[in-house]
């Protein structure tokens, strides 16, 4: 099952909206016979693939022990259900992890267990969990993860009091949210800060190359966006939500497949998704600067007095630098 993890976790994949999984197929004496993990939507399954690269090799899988991160699916979504195909390949017995919370796709075990199959679950659970940590947030909440991730002065700033706002944090804490956009789906951002700051919400790497594979740019807002804005400018995908509702929002964005939202809108849009309780993980960059007045990175939360103060968790504490005068702080919570 270590195996199965470490090819479950192989950089960059998999691609789109699914898990990621990994198999192990082993002969009785315990030797491994064949590997395969999943490479994204649209591709065959880490059952599938181990299973295809058995028959090519002409691997007889009779009596085997097939060793998934995940239950194997029991469902024909792009592709065929693996339950059938470990069935069909005669293997003795399935040992997975995580239990399938895609309920499309769920059911595998049972399917195995009527056909005679062994099936055992939950061995390593939480680590297959853990590398699946958004999708099966997504899937179990049936919305996306969302990240808010914003900068600030030591003193809590946004901007200047003339509204000058350019580059509070250091290049590096900006080549270093470009890394993490790149770990989402989608981009969110409100139509107001497309009219104000008109990003263009790429992923680019740090010599400003954008990268393939650039997540979705969502803005959300009644209001009719400017033609002539970056997000259109055909560099990545790009949706307009028409609504002011976040719950309604991430609906919109779960039916296109998304499953991590990054949240890079202003301080309003931020305090909405916050007062609706839809942010599961916040990412700041604290600079070491003081403006002492000026325009706030958070809006008013509807918090009034102390005892309603937010606590969050500090999960991971990082300092940014590039050089001296680079430093700043990353805080996730
Ligand atoms: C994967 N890779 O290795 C396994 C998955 O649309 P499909 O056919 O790709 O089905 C996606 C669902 O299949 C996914 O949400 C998960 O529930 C199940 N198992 N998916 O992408 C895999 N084993
Ligand atoms: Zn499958």
């Amino acid at each position: 099952m270590l195996r199965a993890l470490d090819l479950a976790a192989t950089p960059g994949v998999p691609l789109g909206p699914n898990p990621r999984v990994g198999c192990v197929i082993l002969a009785p004496d315990g030797s491994t016979l064949v590997e395969g993990f999943h490479r994204g939507a649209g591709t065959a399954h880490a059952e599938a693939a181990a299973i295809a690269t058995a028959r090519e090799q002409g691997i007889d899988l009779t009596g085997a022990t097939a060793v998934v991160t995940l239950e194997p699916c029991n469902h024909t979504g792009r592709t065929g259900p693996c339950a059938q195909a470990l069935i069909g390949a005669q293997v003795a017995r399935v040992v997975f992890a995580q239990s399938d919370p895609n309920p499309e796709a769920a059911g595998g075990a049972t399917t195995l267990r009527d056909a005679g199959i062994d099936v055992e679950n939950g061995l390593m659970a939480d680590e297959s969990q853990a590398i699946n940590r958004v999708w099966s947030f997504a899937l179990a909440h049936q919305r996306p993860y969302v990240t808010w991730k914003f900068a600030a002065s030591l003193d809590g700033r946004s901007a200047a009091a003339d509204g000058t706002s350019k580059w509070i944090t250091s290049r590096a804490a900006r080549v270093d949210t470009h890394r993490l956009r790149g770990l989402a789906d989608t981009m969110l951002v409100g139509t107001n800060t497309v009219e104000v700051d008109d990003p263009q919400l790429t992923v680019r790497d740090a010599d400003d190359h954008p990268i393939e594979d650039q997540p979705l740019r969502a803005v959300m807002g009644m209001r009719d966006l400017p033609a002539r804005s970056r997000v259109f400018d055909g560099s990545a995908g790009t949706v307009h939500l028409r609504t002011h509702d976040p719950a309604e929002a991430l609906a919109q964005l779960f039916a296109k497949e998304r499953r991590h939202v990054f949240l890079e809108g202003g301080p309003t849009l931020a305090s909405a998704f916050w007062k609706a309780g839809l942010v599961d993980e916040v990412v700041t960059y604290v600079a070491p600067v003081l403006l002492g007045a000026g325009r706030n990175a958070v809006d008013d939360l509807g918090i009034h007095t102390i005892t309603d103060a937010a606590h969050l968790r500090v999960t991971d504490v990082r300092v940014i630098a590039a050089d001296d005068e680079d430093t700043c702080v990353r805080i996730t919570m």
